[in-house]
């Protein structure tokens, strides 16, 4: 067993992770974070940038620096991942969900991290799309996975014990992570947004922009959504937060779903594989929360390794 203490970088990463000026921001000024509710019985259509309403800032104090320690480190193989997730209930209990991307090589895989201690991860179930889609985020909703795509506007579901596809539907806008909070659906479209939508039919029911220090935080990516220690299935706490990865950076950042604030943020610059700093296509991108233990799973992009962690 390995460990390896890794001490946060304070704050380096907040001036690549902060954009000057949102791409998608139409929605708001730099100090103004938005959160725009959207009452799914009276649209159906949304649009991408909705108006800011909030005047007060948020998101303006500085956030938490956090510190990984490595308990275990896995093999991984060449996966071009883009969502990873803990299952913990139904038949593949204790497994990992992974979505893996590119055209040509998107899937969906279920495997067990601790039965191939010496060798890549076999998969126990997997799924492949069409070469014409390009997997991105996927999370476990009951007894079903949903698994977006990045840009063909479709998300599929699939049956969770088999992963036979079982329905479909559309969205606008990129996909690309995604996370169950309590009984909402998180998406992340490679912006400074998050999506919240209702898991039965993907309407969409609210969104809020992301900020650090109240300015915005572009390129979220893969999600990963730990409830608070009062968290019911139909409440929110206070301390439910999205973990994310920042698309192409080594940073990961805690978010208050309700205001879009970054609380907590990590650097992980540490278990980047040697030879992949500064390659955008083998970037860290998978964040899996472990209910039972507190812990963390993290790899990147054709990352060889899988890491369990802890943040503290
Ligand atoms: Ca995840």
């Amino acid at each position: 067993m390995r460990k390896i203490a890794v001490l946060v970088v304070a704050m380096v990463w907040l001036a690549a992770a902060c954009a000057t000026d949102s791409s998608n921001g139409a929605s708001g000024t730099a100090d103004t974070a938005s959160i725009t509710t959207i009452d799914p019985a009276s649209t159906t259509t949304v649009d991408p940038a909705p108006t800011t309403t909030g005047s007060e800032a948020v998101g303006t104090s500085e956030p938490v620096p956090r510190t990984i320690t490595v308990i275990e480190v896995y093999d991984h193989d060449s996966a071009y991942t883009q969502g990873l997730e803990w299952i913990d209930a139904g038949r593949w209990n204790g497994h990992l969900l992974e979505s893996a991307g590119q055209y040509g090589e998107s899937r969906l895989r279920i495997w067990d991290p601790l039965g191939a201690p010496d060798g890549p991860p076999a998969s126990l179930v997997e799924t492949e799309l069409s070469d014409d889609l390009f997997a991105e985020g996927a999370t476990v909703v009951g007894d079903r996975v949903w698994q977006l795509t990045w840009l063909a506007g479709r998300a599929f579901v699939y049956d969770l014990d088999t992963l036979e596809p079982v329905d479909e539907f559309d969205y606008e806008s990129e996909g690309w992570g995604l996370c169950l909070l309590d009984d909402v659906l998180v998406r992340s479209d490679g912006t400074d947004r998050l999506w919240f939508h209702r898991p039965d039919d993907f309407e969409v029911v609210a969104t809020v922009q992301v900020t650090a220090e109240g300015r915005p935080v572009e390129a979220i990516n893969e999600l990963e959504c730990v409830p608070g220690a009062e968290s019911e299935a139909s409440r929110r706490s206070a301390d439910d937060r999205i973990w994310a990865n920042i698309y192409q950076s080594n940073s990961i950042i805690a978010i208050d779903p309700e205001s879009g604030a970054v609380t907590d943020m990590v650097d992980a610059s540490a278990l980047v594989p040697p030879g992949f700093e500064g390659d955008t296509d083998r970037v860290l991108n998978g964040i899996a929360y472990q209910p039972d233990t507190g812990r963390f799973w993290l790899t990147g992009k054709r990352w060889p390794v899988l890491y369990e962690v802890e943040i503290d």
